[in-house]
């Protein structure tokens, strides 16, 4: 497993959050995604999907993925 930490902004309250963490898990990875801290803690199986993949289903939902380097 791999395991990542995203910062994303455009979340504008616990539901967002909860519907981020609903579609990854829909898609087989594992996430918990915090409003407050405006932070996704990721798990993956790199086997099955990549970090692209999870970038795209978060920003297909109107949300950003900050870079932080
Ligand atoms: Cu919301």
């Amino acid at each position: 497993m791999t395991k990542i930490s995203l910062k994303i902004n455009g979340m504008g309250c616990d539901g967002c959050a909860k519907k981020i963490e609903n579609l990854l898990n829909n898609n087989q990875i594992k996430a918990k995604v915090s409003f407050k801290t405006k932070t996704a803690k990721i798990s993956y199986d790199e086997a099955k999907t990549n970090l692209q993949t999870i970038s795209q289903i978060i920003t297909d939902a109107g949300y950003t993925i900050v870079k932080d380097n």
